[in-house]
């Protein structure tokens, strides 16, 4: 019988406490790993489901203290995930398995580059979870997960965890183009939410802003052909339409990076769809335009 892989987690925020508790009660191991020089041994956890609270522990530890890592989960936030796998990389096994959680597309690329002997999955999740005060966590619903790696037709055996812990998750064996309509949904909403600082929903009821989501759309739509996710050009703009009615009441998670003074991961979202665009000599004007106005904010 195969051994239970033990699950190291970068990124205590809600997603990787979350991720931690479900593979810890479906039988997994898990390790938070917290910042450099931090003492806890455990992380507390509050989290809030509906009308239910429930506390949980965390087994946890500083990147200096973890042993051989063999499963990673990277749950950080886009921009420090290739740091904060660089801090680790010498506890990783040679032919380690990465699982990369992050918004954005890009950073699977530079860490294949970084480290081409690591086995790096992607995945994306609508699960909803967010950060209510420190160590207090909503989870504002179950949503799905895909996790996948490019053109891998059946699930590895550290999956069955995944499965059987993760409500609603599923083996993706076309993750790549899951990742592109993510990012494609992404780069219509979270830009215009965050400049505007709007929820999702004033995008279908301001008409200046319904249309620049329209303009978004089609530029977006264009690249997402010309990169060979034709599927996902078909539908943007109904399926922008129904994530905006689906969410109206959201603020976008880079709105929330920039009412929290955060950076935001405008680089691996709209940095991402240019830099392909740009491959395939296609402009795309307001894109670029909003990605220089976010840009100019973060630095
Ligand atoms: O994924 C999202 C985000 O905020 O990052 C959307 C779908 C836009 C929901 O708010």
């Amino acid at each position: 019988m195969q051994a239970i892989a033990h699950w190291h987690i970068l990124g205590a925020g809600a997603m990787g406490c979350l991720f931690a508790d479900a593979l810890q009660r479906a039988g997994g191991d898990t390790t938070l790993l917290l910042r450099s020089g931090s003492r806890e041994k455990q992380l507390t956890v509050v989290v809030e489901a509906g009308d239910t609270q429930h506390v949980h522990r965390l087994p946890a530890t500083r990147p200096e203290d973890a042993g051989a890592i063999t499963h990673l989960l990277v749950a950080t936030k886009a921009y420090d995930a290739r740091a904060a796998v660089a801090d680790v990389a010498h506890r990783l096994a040679p032919d380690g398995v990465v699982l990369l959680l992050v918004n954005g597309m890009g950073l699977a690329q530079q860490l294949r580059a970084d480290w081409p002997d690591l086995a790096i999955f992607c995945g994306t999740s609508t699960a909803g979870a967010y950060t209510r005060a420190a160590q207090h966590i909503v989870q504002a619903g179950q949503g799905e997960t895909r996790i996948g790696r490019q053109g891998e037709q059946a699930a590895p055996p550290w999956f069955e965890l995944w499965r059987r812990g993760v409500a609603n998750c599923v083996w993706d064996a076309a993750i790549d183009t899951a990742l592109w309509q993510k990012l494609a949904v992404n780069c219509v909403i979270n830009p215009l939410t965050a400049l505007h600082r709007c929820p999702n929903g004033a995008l279908a009821t301001q008409p200046a802003l319904a249309r620049q989501v329209q303009q978004l759309c089609s530029e977006v739509s264009a690249i997402s052909e010309a990169a060979g996710f034709a599927g996902v050009a078909c539908t943007l703009s109904d399926t922008v339409a129904s994530v905006i009615a689906g969410t109206a009441d959201n603020r976008s998670s880079m709105l929330q990076d920039i009412e929290h003074r955060r950076p935001t991961e405008i680089d691996y979202i709209t940095g991402y769809l240019l830099h392909v665009a740009a491959q395939h000599g296609i402009g795309a004007p307001l894109n670029r335009a909003l990605f220089k106005e976010i840009s100019q904010r973060d630095h």
